[in-house]
């Protein structure tokens, strides 16, 4: 009996031991090594147990895209994922000027000029209407073939000769363009700068993009062009603004639009006054932009002057004309005069009804308009043959160039024998240029004499100076 029990007892434990293990059995893995021998789909799955199912199952690798058997040029797959790629290798050329390449920024597989055919060009024109108008040096470096879709027209504008009486030369605007027929012309590229040349050292350098819907839509995406460059500019001659419109041709230059974009490659601005810009908006080419307000955007803006911030309102420090210098003077850029100014006075002796009357005028040339004054010296004494008058008034005194007031006194003085009255001249006259020499410059004295019979007489004293040198300082 004891025997039959422990037999039953064995096969029980046989029975369940062998339900367990066809229980088991049922799944297909118990663990992720179980699954090693699934067939693989790609290098970015993998097989694992899902072990509440008992089933392998292939699940994606996080982050993998080389191996996921999808040929992703975006992600330069084309160039560095043959495993995904094998149908598509970045090679084969586009007609007679362009190849399949690898972008050494991108890493995508790009069409682009072939690799030996491109070449560096440079052009250089002087721009130039007459001797007495600023003529500009206008550079232009590129490559040709010129590939529009990634690489921009590098132009410099500088000044060739810089004329002294010229100021604010501005350039105002840049257009490429091709002439079509006539007076009809095709524009590639148009820019608006506004920047000044401030003098001889100025440049502008700017990067300019074309867009050729042209030769984009054409089959062969490649077409010979005659370019022009127009430039637009103005600048200020003895107070009168001319704005000046000059084309340059630059000849032949071969152009591809192979489709691609230039990629926002190195898109960064040094100049705190900028924003860079790239992507869809500027054609994936690289863009500055100013910022208003700043110091180092290229405009002389309020609160900014030659002092305070010369890269946008020019150097304060620099001569002009033959004897005025400017320099800055509590934030203020100010003119003032180079060397000592001269003094001189003309003496002359006049008689008046039995006076003699020593009369000296005296001035600093050149005369600094706003500070500068001139002064008339009267000394009347009474001669041997005539009873002195019993009084000399001074009415009025003018110095005139012409007819044209320049300056006056009404002092209303009486002159004492033998004595120096001394009457000053404040000269205030508006110039219209910082240095102006005036012609018919003539001093006048209008005086009164009275009799010891109360008989009163005009005099007028006139006196000829000619040509004076005034100049403005201070402003
Ligand atoms: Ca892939
Ligand atoms: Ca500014």
């Amino acid at each position: 009996m004891k025997h039959l029990l422990r037999f039953f007892l064995f096969l029980s434990l046989i029975l369940v031991g062998g339900l367990l293990l066809t229980g088991c059995q049922q799944g297909e893995c118990r663990r992720d090594t179980d699954c090693n021998e699934q067939p693989q789909d790609n290098l970015c799955t993998k097989d694992v147990c899902n072990t509440a199912a008992k089933t392998c199952m292939h699940v994606a690798i996080p982050a993998c895209n080389c191996g996921d058997l999808v040929c992703d040029n975006n992600l330069g797959e084309r160039c560095n994922c043959s495993y995904d790629c094998a149908s598509q290798p970045c090679i084969g050329t586009f007609g007679q000027l362009m190849a399949y390449q690898c972008d050494a920024g991108t890493q995508k597989c790009v069409l682009g000029v072939k690799e030996g055919l491109l070449k560096k060009e440079s052009f250089t024109s002087i721009l130039s209407v007459s001797s007495s108008a600023p003529s500009l040096k206008v550079t232009l470096n590129y490559e040709t073939p010129l590939n529009i879709d990634t690489t921009p027209l590098m132009v410099t504008i500088q000044p060739d000769i810089f004329p002294q009486h010229i100021e604010q030369l501005t350039i105002r605007s840049i257009e490429v363009f091709e002439r079509i027929s006539g007076e009809q012309i095709r524009s590639y590229a148009q820019r608006s700068l506004d920047r000044v040349l401030w003098d001889s050292t100025s440049k502008i350098e700017e990067s300019i993009p074309l867009s050729m819907q042209d030769v984009a839509s054409s089959s062969n995406k490649s077409a010979t062009k005659r370019l022009n460059i127009r430039l637009v500019y103005d600048y200020m001659s003895k107070g009168e603004l001319r704005t000046q419109v000059q084309d340059v041709s630059i000849g032949k230059v071969v152009v591809v639009a192979p489709g691609e974009t230039a990629g926002c490659k190195r898109c960064v601005s040094t100049n705190p006054c900028e924003v860079a810009v790239c992507g869809e908006e500027t054609n994936y080419f690289c863009e500055y932009r100013k910022k208003p307000e700043c110091c180092g955007n290229y405009a002389c803006e309020a609160g900014e002057n030659q002092c305070s911030c010369p890269v946008d309102c020019g150097q304060c420090s620099r001569a002009t004309g033959d004897y005025l210098s400017y320099a800055c003077s509590a934030g203020s850029c100010i003119s003032f005069l180079k060397e000592k100014a001269i003094p001189k006075t003309l003496v002359e002796t006049k008689l008046y009804l039995g006076v003699s009357l020593l009369v000296k005028v005296s001035y600093e040339e050149p005369i600094q308009t706003g500070f500068s004054t001139v002064e008339l010296s009267l000394t009347p004494s009474a001669s041997a043959t005539a009873t002195y008058p019993t009084a000399i008034l001074v009415k009025r005194v003018e110095l005139l160039s012409g007819d044209q007031l320049i300056a006056e006194q009404t002092p209303a003085t009486q002159l004492a024998v033998d004595e120096a009255t001394i009457l000053s001249l404040p000269i205030a006259y508006p110039l219209s240029l910082p240095e102006q020499r005036i012609d018919n410059i003539r001093l006048k004295a209008y005086l009164q004499m009275t009799d010891s019979e109360g008989r009163v007489q005009d005099i007028e004293y006139s006196k000829n100076i000619g040509r004076i040198l005034f100049v403005k300082v201070g402003v």
